[in-house]
């Protein structure tokens, strides 16, 4: 892959977009190889993937907007749709996935730090949704994805004005859970990622889809589907192992996902 570098760590994942010359944009290549990284992730193997940009300026600066141009209508739909297949497929991972966002994360890169499970930022970073100063909407789910994560009133001010929003109004407003000095951005973000991967994987996997998919039901049926993945975690080997362990006084064995 020429855009996409990836590091395995034990059980965590690091995925780092890699095209720094255009600060990390975001064009057909790089979402193409982000998709096929995406979807040859082995949750047997992986239990926590961090993403984060090349560089210390950019997370990823949008899409690409010169290849984006001179698209025709139909081109720009089919890119858009393009995107979201890549973003969902991102999301969709059984495993929870940290951004870890060290710069510019503008339009398609904030929309890319949308898809993930938990966003981290660096001093640095500066969030945006400038699309409306191009003339063109949010293209890769920022307006279905920010309003449900900072709430409407906040996710149109952005939308709308196309302001820029640095760290820490970042956090004030609920778009990023962390902000570290940009040197400790990565080392932070696997910290957290271990501490993921040290969890019980099939809890962690039920808990992820429990959210994801309980956020689109009333609250009744949240319930019942969180005591569906609750249940599921017992007779499992982890399980026995890990209320074992407290009820021993001891550390657990790894969990093993069985
Ligand atoms: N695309 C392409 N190249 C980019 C880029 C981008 N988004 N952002 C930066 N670059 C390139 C610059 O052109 C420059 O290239 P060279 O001139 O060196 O060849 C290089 O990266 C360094 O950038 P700058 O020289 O501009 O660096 P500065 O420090 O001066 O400024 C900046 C950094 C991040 C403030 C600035 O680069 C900037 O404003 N970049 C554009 C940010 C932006 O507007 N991002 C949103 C893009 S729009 C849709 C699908 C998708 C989307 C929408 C709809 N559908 C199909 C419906 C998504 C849209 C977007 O993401």
């Amino acid at each position: 892959m020429e855009f996409i570098k990836t590091e395995q760590q034990g059980h965590v994942l690091i995925i780092t977009i890699n095209r720094p010359d255009a600060l990390n944009a975001l064009n057909r290549q790089v979402l193409s190889e982000l998709k096929t990284c995406v979807e040859g992730i082995d949750p047997e193997k992986v239990r926590c993937v961090v993403i984060t940009g090349s560089g210390n300026k950019a997370f990823v600066a949008g899409a690409d907007i010169a290849q984006m141009k001179s698209m025709t209508k139909a081109e720009g739909k089919e890119f858009g749709l393009f995107g979201n297949s890549v973003f969902s497929a991102l999301e969709e991972l059984p495993v929870p996935v940290i951004a870890a966002v060290n710069g510019f994360a503008l339009g398609g890169g904030s929309e890319l730090a949308l898809a993930c499970d938990i966003r981290i930022a660096s001093d640095n970073a500066v969030f945006g949704q400038p699309e409306v100063a191009l003339g063109i909407t949010a293209g890769f789910g920022a307006t279905q994805r920010l309003p449900r994560l900072i709430g409407e009133g906040q996710a149109k001010r952005l939308l709308f004005t196309g302001e820029r929003v640095k760290a820490d109004e970042a956090l004030q407003i609920g778009l990023v859970c962390k902000v570290f000095p940009i040197e400790e951005l990565i080392e932070k973000a696997l910290a957290m990622a271990n501490a993921i991967a040290a969890n019980g994987p099939i809890a962690i996997r039920g808990t992820k889809v429990a959210i994801k998919k309980g956020l689109a039901m009333d609250l009744k049926a949240g319930l019942e589907l969180e005591a569906g993945y609750f249940g599921d975690c017992f007779e499992t080997k982890d399980q026995v192992e890990g209320m074992s362990a407290m009820l021993e006084k001891r550390k657990p064995e790894p969990f093993t996902g069985k």
